[in-house]
């Protein structure tokens, strides 16, 4: 498999099963990425090393996804200059309205593109960070444009909605 252009990180293993949507999307649209379970507050020294080696290691666009008290998506964003975008995973207590205020209340200077709560919020994930490779990388423009040209047949091609 080519470099990994995106790294997904999350904050627990129990993060994956949203978080695979985003790596499920970007393996479709042929962008190669990795995932690996970094923690804030659990592995808090293993996520700055990772932020400050990312672009040394070829990273272009970190995806990270969180739950609850949900620093993950914006401590990676503090040290590193890449593009990160945050994806709050829907918390048992709270619904994940906790997560999403977490990430998306960054003050201003640090910046993390955040997306919705759980499975659209990683499918959205995916599909912006290949939006900032394609300016880069013309066969990852091009898969984007063929997955929104899919998108709007398949809503045409299905105009009645009970089936
Ligand atoms: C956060 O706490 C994780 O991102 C996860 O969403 C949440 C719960 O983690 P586990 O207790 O399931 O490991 O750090």
């Amino acid at each position: 498999m080519a470099e990994p252009l995106v790294g997904i990180i999350m904050g627990s293993r129990s993060d994956w099963e949203t978080m695979r949507h985003a790596a499920e999307l970007l393996g479709e649209l042929g962008v190669a990425y990795e995932a690996r379970v970094v923690s804030a507050h659990r592995t808090p020294d293993l996520l700055f090393d990772y932020a400050e080696q990312a672009v040394g290691r070829g990273l272009e666009v970190i995806i990270a996804g969180a739950g609850g008290a949900a620093h993950l998506p914006g401590m990676c964003a503090a040290k590193t200059c890449l593009p990160v975008v945050g994806v709050p995973v829907e918390s048992a207590v709270l619904r994940g309205v906790d997560s999403l205020l977490s990430i998306v209340q960054m003050p201003g200077g640090v910046p993390v593109a955040t997306m919705a709560i759980g499975k659209a919020g990683a499918r959205n994930a995916a599909l912006f960070a290949a939006a900032v490779l394609a300016n880069k990388y013309p066969p990852v423009r091009q898969a984007v444009q063929a997955f929104r040209a899919k998108q709007t047949q398949d809503v045409l091609d299905h105009p009645d909605p009970r089936g």
